[in-house]
């Protein structure tokens, strides 16, 4: 059995939280053999709720828990941790302008991501769930001069698992039957879901599915289907999205599989042209612990544009914030 890991979650009071925090402890994560010590962080308000969520995590008497602990400070939450969830985030209340979101969320990255430069471990992985979950990243990271700018990523992997359902259900066939599926750019419904690469039993996508299909169906369904879960569920998918979580993180630490490659929104490096620094989401290969971008692929005008657009979206993000960016 290997060390205990230092996993840090926030928002851990919230809808996520309880999606995820059980499926950390119980191995989902990073694996079998690897203990965890949960370090869970809400604002003061929730404390009470996350002290339930304790209890519960307790009484599942999980084997590979090793420890527990609650805080309203980050500081004390981001102690030492090597992994880092940033699920916590203010949630667009009644008459708030987008502008007003990002503000509010940039103020909670900013602290967070100084927190983290100040306390967590230097090899420290995190992982930004709360919306605006890209731009939220690229606060954090500005915040942690010291931490290596590539350790902040931001989710797109729920958007990439829905994309996989779609092409799964159009196509009779099963998720585990594609490869090579691709969002990018960000988490919102600018994102462009591309199967231009994808596979389905090894058969190329573009092959099996019409263009019809593929511009006014696969394309929206994938970018509303956060609006359409909300629609029916009446609360924000949370079960799929720690799910999507536990994925982003399992692939970044354990791999990738040789033929086959995820979404994750990093840091970019200006592949396919998109703006250097931008927290963008790329097809990227995982191997010991490292995420690289899959290059030389052909980008069509139709992907081209769709790419720009979800790109120019970030940048404007990125200039809301940037009177906050250190
Ligand atoms: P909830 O409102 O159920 O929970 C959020 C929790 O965060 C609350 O318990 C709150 O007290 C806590 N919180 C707020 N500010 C905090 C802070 N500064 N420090 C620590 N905790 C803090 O929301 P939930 O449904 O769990 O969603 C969480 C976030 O994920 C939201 O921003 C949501 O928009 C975002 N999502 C992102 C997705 C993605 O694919 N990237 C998909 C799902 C989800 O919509």
């Amino acid at each position: 059995m290997k060390a205990p890991v230092r996993v840090a979650v926030t928002g851990a009071a919230g809808q996520i939280g309880y999606s995820l925090l059980f499926r950390i402890a119980a191995g989902d994560m990073l694996g079998p053999d690897q203990p965890v010590i949960l370090q869970l962080v809400e604002i003061p308000p929730a404390m009470d709720a996350v002290q339930g969520v304790v209890m519960e995590l307790e009484d599942c008497a999980f084997p590979l828990l090793h420890g527990l602990h609650a805080t309203d400070k980050a500081e004390e939450g981001f102690k030492d941790a090597d992994y880092i969830l940033l699920v916590g985030a203010k949630p667009r209340g009644p008459g708030m302008e987008r502008k007003d979101l990002l503000e509010a969320n940039a103020a909670i990255f900013s602290a967070q991501g100084k927190a983290i430069n100040d306390v967590a471990s230097r090899s420290v992985r995190v992982l930004a769930v709360g919306n605006p979950a890209n731009t939220n990243a690229l606060i954090a990271q500005h915040n942690a001069p010291d931490i290596d700018p590539g350790q902040f990523t931001a989710m797109t992997r729920l958007d990439h698992n829905r994309a996989l359902a779609q092409l799964a259900n159009r196509t009779g066939s099963h998720v585990t039957d594609i490869r090579q599926m691709t969002v990018w750019g960000n988490h919102s419904a600018t994102q462009y879901p591309d199967i231009s690469h994808a596979t389905v039993k090894g058969q190329a996508a573009s092959e099996l599915v019409d263009r019809a299909w593929l511009e006014e169906t696969f394309i929206p369904t994938v970018q509303q289907r956060g609006a359409a879960i909300i629609k029916a569920r009446g609360q924000s998918s949370a079960a799929s999205a720690a799910s999507a979580a536990i994925d982003h993180m399992r692939d970044w630490t354990l791999g990738t599989p040789d033929d086959d490659w995820v979404s994750m929104a990093i840091t970019s490096d200006g592949s396919y042209g998109i703006s250097e620094g931008l927290i963008y989401s790329f097809p990227v290969r995982c191997r010991n612990g490292h995420y690289e971008i899959v290059q030389g692929l052909t980008i069509d005008d139709f992907s081209r544009e769709r790419m720009r657009a979800t790109e120019q979206e970030l940048n404007e993000e990125r200039d809301a914030v940037k009177h906050l960016l250190p």
